[in-house]
């Protein structure tokens, strides 16, 4: 199964934390890191204007056999590994680890919904998406580079290694 997962962080050291999300992911004998695209500063989105640190934000593709409940579970363990506490939804944290699409399977069960219901409002996880599978196809919604367009880029930079 071909996967999309959203990674962000806005707190410590945001690239190693990502970068060891990454590791970890691919570490696991039933997934395997295809790719991944650049890093991506955003203005944080909060749920009451509250003011928060930017964002790191970045997606990668991975292919694996984990049923989707067993790859949240995985993605979940590697949060806490990383030090993040769930506090407040929307809140800081220092790694969330997002399914964006799982195949092309549309889920709505008690912990999973996929595609992630906040894809399409979000540019800092599209562009991203745009940056590795441009011709993606999106379930219910359509394509990725109408939604690309539409997003733009308000609040999103996309940054060097060099540069962070
Ligand atoms: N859950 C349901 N569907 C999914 C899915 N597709 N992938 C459930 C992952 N989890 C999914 O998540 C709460 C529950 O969502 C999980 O237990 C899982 O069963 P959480 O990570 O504990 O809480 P959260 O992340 O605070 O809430 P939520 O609603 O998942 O928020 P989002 O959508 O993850 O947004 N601003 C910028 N610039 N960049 C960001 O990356 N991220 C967020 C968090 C807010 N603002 C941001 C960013
Ligand atoms: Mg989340």
């Amino acid at each position: 199964m071909i996967v999309y997962i959203g990674l962000g962080g806005n707190q410590g050291d945001m690239q190693c934390n990502l970068q060891t999300a990454l590791k970890l992911i691919d570490a696991h004998e039933a997934c395997q890191l295809i790719t991944c695209s650049s890093w991506y500063r955003s203005k944080a989105l909060t749920l009451d204007n509250e003011e928060q640190a930017d964002y790191l934000n970045a997606v990668c593709k991975i292919s694996t056999d984990l049923e989707a409940e067993r790859l949240l579970d995985l993605l979940q363990s590697i949060e806490l590994k990383l030090g993040r506490t769930r506090k407040k939804r929307w809140g800081a944290r220092t790694v969330d680890l997002d399914i964006l699409l799982y195949g092309d399977a549309r889920i709505n069960s008690p912990r999973l919904t996929i595609p992630h219901p906040q894809l399409q409002n979000r540019n800092f996880v599209v562009q991203p998406l745009m940056e590795i599978d441009g011709a993606l196809e999106i379930p219910a919604i359509g394509s990725l580079k109408v939604l690309a367009k539409a997003l733009g880029w308000e609040g999103l930079q996309r940054v060097n290694e060099e540069t962070l």
